[in-house]
């Protein structure tokens, strides 16, 4: 790989972490859905300015920010990055462009230590391990069949990516792993996501159909708006990152959960998101 190819992929990655930041950014506390993106997307907010932080530490660096990568430090920039209206369709849930293939280095790692220490709530580990063993409200849940079921207009449930005590790499739901999710149709749905992982990110996102691919987001994309929560990023001593995300499940269909991070679906970070009838 050239290394002005390995530069366009870094760049890309971290411009596709950018999203996951604001994503995480805009959740509210531990439980609330993300509010508006307007406020992660601003120039202005602390969000922003630890973002410019954290590009000045790579700006001007031959492997990371070399090249043409400086209008990245400024505001249009940002808000390009954490999806804004202006961002490129491909982080709106179109495809993502060919210079995003590639398998040198491991973008989970990369991205980990980048956004370690972005804004964002954070829980403890403890609170970690409680809120991925918990029952969601109102579930029904068969543990020999690995099946959380809802039937109401209201699905909350927490998803603990890479759980202390393992499996790695897996999807940790009312402590069972990768369960399959039903849910109804138009059901209101929120997912709160935790990066248990020492030294990777991680995110969740409901696409239509992974295909085993390296990297899902290039086979397919968000199944519904909002259904996407791209990166957290590693845990440092003020917690593990959480974020959130809300979506209105429909229309019916057999969909998937996955982690985007390139790699981890394959590595067994995906699991079945059912959505059946009408509520
Ligand atoms: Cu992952």
């Amino acid at each position: 790989m050239t290394p002005k190819r390995i530069s366009v992929l870094i760049g890309t990655a971290i411009a596709v972490a950018g999203l996951g930041a604001g994503a995480a950014i805009t959740a509210c506390g531990t439980s609330a859905p993300p509010a508006s993106k307007t406020a992660a997307t601003s120039p202005g907010t602390s969000a922003y300015s630890w973002y410019q932080q954290m590009m000045s530490r790579h700006d001007g660096s031959s492997t990371m920010m070399g090249g043409n990568y400086g209008w990245m430090m400024r505001g249009s920039g940002y808000q390009w990055m954490t999806g804004g209206l202006t961002a490129p369709a491909w982080m709106r849930g179109a495809h993502l462009p060919t210079t995003m293939m590639g398998t040198t280095g491991d973008m989970g790692q990369i991205m980990g230590r980048l956004w370690a220490t972005a804004p964002g709530p954070r829980v403890t580990p403890q609170q970690a391990a409680r809120f991925g063993s918990q029952a969601p409200v109102g579930a029904t849940i068969d543990r020999i069949a690995n099946t959380i079921t809802f039937t109401s207009n209201t699905v909350g449930f927490t998803a603990e990516a890479s759980p202390v005590g393992g499996p790695d790499e897996t999807f940790r739901i009312a402590g069972l792993v990768n369960p399959k999710i039903v849910v109804h149709a138009g059901a209101r749905v929120s997912i709160r996501v935790i990066n248990a992982d020492s030294d990777t990110a991680h995110g969740l996102v409901i696409t239509t159909n992974h295909e085993g691919s390296w990297m899902p987001m290039m086979t397919s994309r968000p199944a519904f708006a909002s259904s996407a929560l791209w990166f957290l990023g590693n845990p440092t001593t003020m917690g593990m990152h959480t974020g959130a995300l809300t979506f209105i499940a429909t229309p019916p269909g057999t969909y998937q959960y996955l982690c985007p991070v390139p790699g981890h679906a394959q590595k067994g970070m995906s699991g079945s998101f059912t959505v059946i009838g009408g509520v």
